[in-house]
């Protein structure tokens, strides 16, 4: 079928709207429309070439909220209009990872999905008879897009698409972050680096944990504002410090916070979310993606002296069987997604919202297609 798709050329680009081709799903597949996507830092990350998995020409988007269209041979867990969510981070319940109940991260198509393909080794989106490569698995700056049963999450119909489409990366993450990495305690000191959608859906984890102290921290104070409504007790701005934004948060918390997670992808930073942990049991959460060569450091001591490094891919969520009850959690207005949605925009301005990102200007836009 022809479709409208927002094509990355190019990497450093802007995308252009085109008529793509797209092919039906295969066996194990469903076609899914797109009704709105996010637009998340990792986009404009990839589409700035510093992701070595970045492929282009491809689709680029992972935050979408669809309906399904059509299903292909053999599937069994979804039916033509239910509502999903893409998960870039699927869930086949069967491979080594999905079995040991010790990480989200499935492996079943991740080899394939790197490579910006569908599990048989194809592209379904072509133009002019050149393929046009997959992202993540999910490709949602599309009208169309075809995906594996395993990287749908079917989810409440009553839940706006155009709002918990964000629940496909950003909040999840974030929440996730704090729920089932982290493991936040009741009375913990948390510290956050980056009030993007990330930062503040960590904020907003982290006051349904308990949190007794939330230090939100970024360089750009227009963020402080909504952090303090979610919840953040202290925000700091690193640049009004002549001392290091560690030693500024070490001296604040008696020693060190319990928790700090990165929400950036800024690998000075990461070292900072460390060395503010508190020595002997303090732990941080890297959740900021960092460009193709960069490398985090820190003196080994820190880690001797008992603080830990984690990281968090979807915030360790597992897509299928546990992001519906994340949009139950928004159904019950257990959490705030309605006020991360600070733009609204036809497919048409899908360039500006990567502009408003970059300028500070957004929290998330949405896209309707
Ligand atoms: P965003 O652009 O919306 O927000 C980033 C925030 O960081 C902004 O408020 C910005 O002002 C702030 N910032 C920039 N430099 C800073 C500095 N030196 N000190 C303090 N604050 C600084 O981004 P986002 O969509 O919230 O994503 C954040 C990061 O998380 C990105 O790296 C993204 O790729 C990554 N991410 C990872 C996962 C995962 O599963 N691990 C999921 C989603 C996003
Ligand atoms: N391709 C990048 C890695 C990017 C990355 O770390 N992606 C996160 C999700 S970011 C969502 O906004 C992730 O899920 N990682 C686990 C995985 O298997 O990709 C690179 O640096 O190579
Ligand atoms: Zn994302
Ligand atoms: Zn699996």
């Amino acid at each position: 079928m022809k479709i409208r798709a927002a094509v990355a050329w190019e990497a450093k680009k802007p995308l252009v709207i085109e008529d793509v081709e797209l092919e039906g799903p295969k066996k194990g597949e469903v076609l899914l429309k797109m009704v709105a996507t996010g637009v998340c830092h990792t986009d404009a990350y990839t589409l700035s070439g510093a992701d070595p998995e970045g492929i282009f020409p491809s689709i680029l988007g992972h935050e979408g909220g669809a309906v399904v269209m059509e299903v292909g041979e053999g599937v069994t867990s979804v039916a033509v209009g239910d509502h999903v969510i893409p998960l870039y981070t699927p869930e086949c319940g069967k491979c080594k990872f999905c079995t040991s109940g010790k990480t989200n991260l499935c492996q079943a198509i991740r080899a394939t999905q790197g490579k910006g393909l569908m599990p048989d080794g194809t592209s379904r989106f072509s133009k002019n008879g050149k393929p046009i490569y997959h992202y993540m698995g999910t490709s949602t700056f599309a009208e169309y897009t075809v995906l594996p049963e395993i990287a749908v999450a079917k989810i409440n119909k009553a839940a706006p698409l155009d709002k918990v489409c964000l629940l496909g990366c950003g909040v999840t993450t974030g929440l996730g972050a704090v729920f089932n990495t982290a493991k936040v305690e009741p009375g913990s000191t948390v510290a956050v680096f980056g009030l993007g959608g990330i930062g503040l859906s960590v904020i907003q984890g982290a006051v349904i944990a308990k949190a007794e102290r939330i230090i939100a921290v970024d360089i750009n104070e227009s963020k402080f504002e909504f952090a303090r409504q979610l919840g953040a007790t202290d925000c700091v701005n690193p640049k009004k410090h002549d001392a290091p934004i560690q030693n500024v948060i070490v001296d604040m918390t008696d020693g060190g916070v319990d928790y700090s997670f990165e929400c950036v992808g800024n690998v000075e930073l990461m070292r900072s979310a460390l060395e503010c942990c508190h020595k002997g049991w303090g732990e941080s959460i890297i959740i900021g993606v960092a460009g193709a060569g960069q490398e985090i450091a820190t003196r080994p001591f820190q880690l001797v002296t008992g603080r830990v490094w984690r990281g968090t891919a979807f915030g360790g969520v597992k897509g299928r069987s546990e992001l519906p009850g994340y949009v139950d959690m928004y159904m019950r207005k257990e959490i705030n997604v309605d006020d991360m949605v600070t733009f609204n925009l036809p497919f048409e301005k899908i360039n500006e919202a990567f502009d408003l990102m970059h300028e500070g200007k957004s929290i998330r836009s949405v896209i309707s297609l």
